[in-house]
């Protein structure tokens, strides 16, 4: 046994090294034994986790990566003192796909730097996994290692319902128990519910306690919120949920059983696409990806005109909302607009409750937003907006600046973050009459309908829901709040992506040299055009996104931006 004593660990002694037995690394490289890894392929911990095809399961390495995976959550776990989450998921991708992505310990993204070590790790072949665990457990701990010696990492997984989930999940297990990790499996869950779950651990016994961990306290906590902002207001209508196929269908029919019907003073949800028996009817010609990019309903939807609809995507982190007029012109109404909705509620219930000076509310948006959802945040709801890079982590940790910091991306994903002076105002602050009451009544419980953890498709459709109860307003109302500047997304396939450096969040081109000054000369040609390029994060291409003032100016415009992609990406 070669641990060292904790106590060498103090200041001024030459750094420990920490030998891990003998017995321990054997484990580890035998434990990966089953799970080789392909040489010829590399893999990198991206925006999303670890994603890739998992058709044949076993034979493109993802069994491999996944097992790494297990091995990065034990370090993460004794770093942080705390239990992390894994969430088995390719989200919107096709149902060959599968992926694996870590969740840190209050319930958000895995922290930047860990992952590079992710990525070091996926790509060490079987027999130097011990020798690389080792070295990274030196790097990482070094400064704690009485953690090692303090309690077991714990980590708690989930999957969603794709076929290859069950053997990855066997992967898993055999890396968490060669570093004996004590682990909780969740079997089938949201990506947001595991979140929860994470958050909920972590914090149980403090001021922000999150909830209860399991699954019946994230339904049980959601539906209690729901009815204290419901009260005495009344949702127009059914609303239509398509959910993809995905693990969304049956959580939402869960979630129903506790929520109020629309007789009850609730909601009535029509659930849609939620066959998650035939595996390849996963995000098949239906969920949010489906229907932000075509711009149409998922054809299988029955949707009437007039219909309120929206859509999850593969593992319920994103929603978009949208329906189709009595001319059969479909509306969409996505992330952007779920951002200004929540941001005029939370705004005027802060004003009427009293508290709105001593809180900042702002917005937090992508490039993607459109020019006229960035300005009538600025110019009629007078709220500060941020634009940061593409990704969820960049947004949420802008958010987290704010008070209030309503975040999403134009595609759906987002969610709004309550800081902790808020929450105590909003908690502690005294009505002083009835109409104060219920705005800080209806403040508490949007703390608690708010998934704050991570973007979560259930919850932000609740609470879509009872804003637009809250205003009586239709999404044809909604959508007049402002109207969509007409937008082009182009997708370019170049060499080599990664000559293409984006800055400004993503919004100007720092490299090729010369490539922005074309595109600005372009954009100057439109009214109200507006253009930039940026290196895709998941894939090998530049997308490029136009807006201008007409349908034909924004596709001359995108044209034209490609074209000079095309031309940088060629020399
Ligand atoms: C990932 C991100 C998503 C982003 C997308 C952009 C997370 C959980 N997901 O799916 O937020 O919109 O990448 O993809 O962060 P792109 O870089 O290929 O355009
Ligand atoms: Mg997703």
């Amino acid at each position: 046994m070669s641990y060292p004593d904790p106590r060498d660990s103090v200041l001024n002694k030459p750094k420990p090294v920490i030998h891990l037995p003998k017995d321990l690394l054997d484990r580890i490289t035998k434990g990966a034994e089953p799970y080789p890894i392909l040489a010829e392929r590399k893999y990198e911990y991206g925006t999303a986790g670890f994603r890739m095809k998992a058709v044949e399961f076993s034979n493109v390495g993802l069994d491999h990566v996944i097992y790494t995976v297990g091995l990065i959550a034990a370090l993460r776990s004794k770093k942080r003192n705390a239990t992390v989450g894994i969430m088995i998921t390719a989200s919107h991708n096709p149902a060959e796909d599968n992926g694996v992505k870590l969740v840190d310990p209050m319930g958000d993204m895995l922290e930047q730097s860990w992952e590079t070590y992710a990525t070091v790790l996926a790509n060490t072949p079987s027999d130097k996994l011990g020798f690389e665990y080792e070295k990274l457990l030196n790097e990482t701990l070094i400064s704690n290692i009485s953690q090692l010696h303090e309690r077991p990492a714990k980590v708690v997984f989930a999957r969603d319902t794709r076929a290859s989930g069950p053997y990855l999940v066997t992967a898993l297990k055999a890396a968490l128990d060669a570093v004996n990790v004590e682990y909780t499996d969740h079997g089938l869950m949201t990506t947001p519910q595991l979140h929860y779950i994470v958050r909920c651990i972590n914090t149980m016994n403090s001021p922000y306690a999150f909830g209860e961990p399991t699954e019946q306290g994230y339904y049980e906590k959601m539906a209690k919120a729901f009815k204290t902002v419901m009260h005495g207001r009344t949702i127009q209508g059914p609303v239509t949920v398509d959910c993809a196929n995905g693990v969304g269908g049956p959580k939402l029919k869960e979630l129903i059983k506790y929520l109020p019907s629309a007789k009850e003073g609730g909601i009535d949800i029509k659930v849609v696409n939620d066959d998650v028996v035939k595996p390849e009817a996963l995000n098949f010609e239906c969920g949010a990806d489906y229907v932000k990019t075509k711009q149409r309903a998922p054809p299988n939807s029955n949707a009437q005109p007039g219909d309120r609809c929206c859509s999850l995507d593969g593992d319920a982190d994103r929603v978009v909302y949208y329906y189709t007029d009595e001319q059969k012109t479909f509306h969409l109404l996505d992330g952007d607009r779920i951002a200004t909705l929540g941001a005029v509620f939370l705004a005027d219930m802060t004003r009427v409750a009293g508290i709105d000076q001593k809180l900042k509310i702002g917005i937090v948006q992508t490039a993607y937003a459109n020019g006229a959802a960035t300005e009538y945040v600025e110019k009629v709801l007078k709220l500060p907006v941020t634009i940061t890079p593409t990704g969820v982590k960049h947004l949420h940790h802008a958010a987290a600046r704010y008070d209030i910091g309503v975040y999403f991306e134009a595609n759906g994903h987002g969610t709004v973050l309550f800081s902790e002076n808020a929450i105590k105002l909003i908690r502690e602050s005294e009505p002083k009459s009835p109409g104060q009451k219920h705005a800080l009544d209806s403040l508490r419980a949007c703390i608690d309908l708010i998934n704050q953890a991570v973007g979560d498709a259930i919850s932000d459709m609740l609470f879509a829901e009872v804003v637009l109860a809250h205003k009586s307003w239709t999404l044809e109302n909604w959508r007049n709040t402002y109207i969509d500047l007409p937008n082009r997304l182009v997708r370019v396939v170049v060499n080599d992506r990664s000559i293409f450096k984006a800055v400004d969040a993503e919004r100007r081109l720092e490299s090729p040299k010369g490539a922005q000054d074309e595109i600005d000369k372009y954009c100057q040609m439109y009214i109200k055009g507006r253009a930039f390029a940026r290196a895709s994060g998941t894939e090998d291409a530049v997308r490029v996104y136009a807006e201008a003032h007409s349908k034909t100016e924004a596709e001359k415009l995108a044209s034209q931006v490609a074209e000079v992609v095309r031309k940088y990406g060629s020399m």
